[in-house]
């Protein structure tokens, strides 16, 4: 209500001036003299060329304090072996961008103001200049067909995977609104799955009946070891989503009725993550800001906030309905010995099925055996009750 009243007084308040300044233009209509023409004369074309070089300034200086300020927030030392492949071909992109708009900036403002209007002057025409056309057509299709031959080097690179290899075979399921993994067990083939056979614990849909479904495991807590290749088989329930490991510079599709796939090899453990310099660093800064955050809600009689501590995340990058913001997986990238301890430690999901038919139909109702190791979704690292306040918020408007 009051920002409704704020916006009428300013409307009604912008009209007022606007009313005045036409008062004002009448009482000085008997008075037009040379200066006051409507034609921009020396003196306004000056200003403008002035400004052209203020605003020129104030692109480099934006950029440059931007750098500064805001720099460090990048995700720093990827977590995969093709990581660096994708931080390469992102900072040569950014350093041809930097220096094509460093100089094609500041020569376009140079020549606004060299060549602002002067009383008098008249523009030279030329119809057209085959040399110059030429020299600004190849250049730029040179660095760009450079730029696209190595982007696409290193997408095959990243994206070729050797059916021979010894993978491990991961499947991803992503829902409005969370995700779901499947092992592929002992035999490392995933058994068939499809939307019909969702069904109680079941819900990926796996067909039971299948030899290779046997062994397979179902989690809602991503473990993989580091140093192996993970091929990721990725499935969508319902509508389109996408699979986002920010740290591990993955993303694919989930795309309803297909399987689409990614692999990559983890290189650092979660808590080999959680030592490196940066991420102490960002740990520590995330940290200072939640303890003055969780200072200010204990001061308001609320509970306050736990420290944050690092974990990769799977985030879906696909805006895919009211939820969107907070479906996501914990990732733990555990040692090979710490990681075969804990899927031994799993049940598989025949078993999981069957005790839970074995069970009577109203116990089973909260009682889903694979959603037990972290039924609730890994706390994100901003405020989550403020973020789902806000949510809701925006749903009451
Ligand atoms: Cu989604």
């Amino acid at each position: 209500m009051t920002t409704l009243l704020v916006i009428v007084i300013l409307v009604l308040l912008s009209i007022a001036l606007w009313q005045l300044t036409k008062i004002f233009d009448l009482t000085q209509a008997g008075k037009v003299a040379q200066g006051n023409s409507q034609v921009a004369n020396d003196t306004d074309n000056n200003i403008q060329g002035y400004l052209m070089f203020g605003f020129l300034a104030f692109i480099y200086i934006f950029t440059i304090y931007g750098l500064i300020k805001w720099g460090h927030f990048v995700l720093g030392t990827p977590a995969s072996a093709h990581g660096a492949q994708v931080d390469n071909l992102m900072n040569i992109t950014w350093v041809l961008i930097f220096t094509v708009q460093t100089i094609t900036q500041g020569l376009l403002h140079w020549f606004a103001f060299k060549y602002r209007g002067k009383e008098g002057q008249k523009a030279l025409y030329f119809a057209d200049n085959d040399k110059l056309e030429f020299v600004w057509s190849v250049i730029p299709a040179v660095v760009l067909a450079g730029l696209i031959l190595y982007g696409l080097y290193a997408w095959t690179n990243i994206m070729f995977v050797d059916e021979d290899e010894d993978v491990l075979v991961v499947e991803i399921y992503g829902k409005q609104f969370s995700w779901e993994a499947r092992y592929a067990g002992e035999d490392n083939v995933l058994g068939k799955a499809n939307v019909r056979y969702i069904e109680g614990v079941n819900t990926l849909g796996v067909d039971l009946a299948d030899p290779h479904a046997q062994d397979d495991k179902v989690v809602n807590e991503l473990h993989l070891p580091k140093g192996k290749k993970v091929l990721f088989k990725i499935r969508s329930q319902d509508v389109l989503h996408s699979v986002y490991l920010p740290h591990f510079r993955a993303q694919m599709n989930a795309v309803p009725g297909m399987v689409t796939q990614f692999a990559f090899e983890p290189i650092y453990t979660t808590a080999e993550m959680r030592d490196m310099d940066h991420m102490r660093k960002k740990v520590h800064d995330i940290n200072e800001i939640r303890a003055k955050k969780s200072a200010e809600l204990i001061a308001k009689g609320q509970p306050g906030l736990d420290p944050y501590t690092f974990d990769y995340l799977l985030l879906c990058n696909k805006i895919c309905g009211a939820s969107h913001y907070n479906m996501q997986m914990k990732v733990v990238v555990d040692e090979p010995e710490d990681f075969k301890t804990w899927l031994e430690a799993k049940e598989t999901l025949v078993a999981a099925v069957k005790a839970s038919q074995e069970k009577p139909a109203d116990e089973t109702a909260d009682a889903t055996p694979m959603v037990k190791d972290s039924a609730k979704p890994a706390a994100p690292a901003a405020d989550s009750s403020a973020v789902k306040k806000s949510a809701t918020q925006a749903v009451k408007k």
